[in-house]
């Protein structure tokens, strides 16, 4: 086998790369060292091998288009499993699989699979390279595709064998193959215990690109539970009053529920002088630091963000990120080049190549872009992008918001009433299904910090460390739970969202200051009606009332209904969630049936 000279002396590395390449047996093995001429190159090769069509280059410069196997275009849940030493470790929502067994049936798998074909190997950190946060990596992978998305998502390549260095094992051993793409035959396994992932048979986001998820989600939060930090779905924004003060927000919506739209957020008129930057759109790790606060990095170098309902009205700052070097999956394309989805500016093209690759007509009821479309564009394109997305020290969070997608019951935007609350409020809140994962029912999930898919060990030992993690912090930040998807009668959003929802933003920094009242409700602090700044805001009064409304009949159904999630956690629920979740069902109750 022509192996390329190796960038690397590190021998647990080349070991590991050695033993993965004699059971997968590649043609060619070729390092990535993350540089421009390398990236040009291996751009080149997608384009040749068609894996990556180019786009209009003077519409488009520097972007491509992807198809992905039309079986395979979201994270599958329900093939994620976390492969811990016993099925307790694992927990009751996640699939767990014997490591043992895992090791087996993956590796059979693997046998031969990179026949032909050229293995990637792919050094990359997570986090700002020099950041004590931060993590190395190493995927190797059969996929192109998924090495050019690496290269945007991470910081690939020669600072992440630097900071490696020769003698180091700490290192996540990422093993992708695509093999022949077949559902019957993938599996996205998680070992914590030997920090290392097999991920077979899928070249889609999640699935493949093993720093995201994988890594920074599932992996991290079994290491954040063990070392005192928290590792989280969660976006982080830098908010500036124009009075010049800045603040930090992380927070935690569930896949295709908003994060990427509120990080990169503009606001309206009425909030001139307010700028809002992105750290992060995806994932926040959170450790305690300086001055007993919780500081944030992003664990990212990029964006890998739904496509279908961006334009220059819901995100201007998203619009001009992909206007360049962006990678555009599974959107509509037309025959010369140029890209088009549900929800963009302009009407579609009378004929176009949808994502499946077939010829599409203007009035087709089939949508022309999938849902899930997505583009990959690195974060230096984000015009707003933060000066310290990148600091090695992160960000101090002031706020934290927990968000789902609720057509009804939960209002705006609500307070918790201390540290147990909040943690309360993530760990009950629901959302209704999006098109981020295949093969999952309608209706609203219980999806505890917007972690359900990606917490890599037990879902009540992860609520336990939320609670813990109050005492390690001196200065916690707020807790807060919002919903910008609440419907009227009619069935439309009564909230306009997106650039509107800096209103309620503002009312979180400022109760998070502690420089604005609320009103107590038995279930948390509201703003009163004059709290919120709604100068400007097109939207019927009834609407907006109806959007904050706290109807304690629906909320007697909402504890009552938490009832069967709790059960279903079983032994390691914190016994103060249970109890917090009792005594709100008892006042909300008498509350509704007032005692005679
Ligand atoms: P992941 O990348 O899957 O983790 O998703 P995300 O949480 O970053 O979601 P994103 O911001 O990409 O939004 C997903 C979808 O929700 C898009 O189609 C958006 O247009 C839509 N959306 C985002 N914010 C709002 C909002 O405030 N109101 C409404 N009605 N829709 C929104
Ligand atoms: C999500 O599903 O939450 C995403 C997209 O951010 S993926 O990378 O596919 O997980
Ligand atoms: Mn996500």
């Amino acid at each position: 086998m022509p192996t390329e000279e190796r960038p690397t002396t590190n021998p647990h590395l080349l070991a590991w790369v050695d033993e993965m390449a004699r059971l997968c047996k590649p043609d060619r093995i070729q390092w990535c060292d993350g540089s421009a001429e390398e990236r040009k190159r291996l751009i080149e090769q997608a384009v040749a091998q068609k894996v990556l069509l180019p786009l209009d280059q003077k519409k488009w410069p520097g972007c491509h288009y992807h198809h992905s196997n039309p079986n395979d275009v979201a994270r599958v849940e329900h093939l994620t499993f976390i492969c811990t030493p016993t099925k307790a470790e694992a927990g009751p929502t996640n699939n767990w699989m014997d490591p043992v067994e895992a090791y087996r049936k993956l590796g059979a798998l693997y046998e031969g699979s990179m026949q032909g074909r050229t293995m990637y190997v792919v050094p990359y950190v997570m986090g700002p390279t020099e950041s004590p946060f931060a993590k190395v990596g190493v995927e190797i992978t059969d996929s192109i595709y998924v090495a050019l998305n690496m290269g945007v998502m991470t910081r690939m390549g020669k600072p992440a064998l630097a900071r490696l260095g020769d003698t180091s094992r700490d290192f996540n051993k990422g093993m992708h193959s695509v093999r022949d793409c077949n559902p019957d035959r993938r599996f996205i396994c998680h070992f914590p215990q030997d920090n290392t992932i097999w991920s077979i048979g899928s070249g889609y986001g999640g699935n493949a690109l093993l720093g995201k998820k994988c890594l920074a989600l599932r992996i991290a939060s079994y290491l954040a539970r063990n070392e005192g930090w928290l590792a989280e779905h969660m976006l982080i924004l830098e908010a500036e009053s124009p009075e010049g003060e800045v603040s930090y927000v992380a927070a935690a919506f569930p896949s295709a529920c908003g994060k990427t739209n509120f990080a990169m957020l503009i606001p309206p008129k009425s909030f001139d002088g307010w700028t809002i930057r992105t750290v992060g759109d995806d994932i926040a790790w959170l450790q305690v630091g300086d001055g007993g606060r919780l500081w944030a990095v992003n664990p990212e170098a990029g964006y890998f963000g739904v496509v279908p309902g961006t334009n220059f009205k819901t995100n201007p700052n998203a619009m001009r990120t992909i206007e360049r070097d962006t990678i555009f999956t599974n959107v509509a394309r037309t025959s010369d080049g140029d890209v088009w989805w549900e929800g963009k500016d302009n009407e579609p093209y009378p004929e176009m190549i949808d994502w499946k690759g077939q010829a599409w007509t203007k009035g087709s009821k089939d949508k022309a872009a999938h849902p899930n479309s997505r583009f990959t564009a690195p974060m230096s394109n984000n015009p707003a992008l933060s000066r310290f997305a990148d600091h090695p020290k992160g960000v101090p969070i002031s706020a934290i918001i927990f968000g789902g997608r609720r057509s009804t019951t939960i209002p705006l935007v609500l307070q918790s009433f201390n540290w147990t609350h909040g943690v309360f409020l993530g760990a009950t809140m629901g959302s209704e299904t999006t098109a981020a994962a295949q093969g999952l029912k309608e209706g609203v999930r219980r999806d505890p910090m917007a972690m359900l898919p990606f917490m890599g060990y037990d879902a009540g030992s992860y609520l336990q460390h939320w609670l813990d993690m109050q005492v390690d912090i001196p200065n916690p930040p707020k807790l807060f739970l919002v919903n910008w998807f609440r419907k009227g009668a009619n069935g439309k959003f009564l909230w306009p969202g997106y650039g509107e929802n800096m209103r309620v933003l503002k009312w979180v920094i400022d109760r998070a200051h502690g420089k604005i009242g609320a009103k107590e409700t038995l279930v948390g602090w509201v703003p009163r009606a004059t709290d919120i700044n709604l100068g400007g805001l097109d939207v019927p009064s009834a609407d907006i009332d109806a959007a904050m409304k706290i109807d304690y009949a629906e909320w007697e159904t909402e504890l009552a209904s938490e009832e069967e999630w709790f059960q279903k956690l079983g032994p390691t629920l914190p016994r103060p969630l249970s109890l917090q979740r009792e005594l709100l069902l008892e006042r909300v109750r008498a509350a509704v049936r007032p005692p005679a």
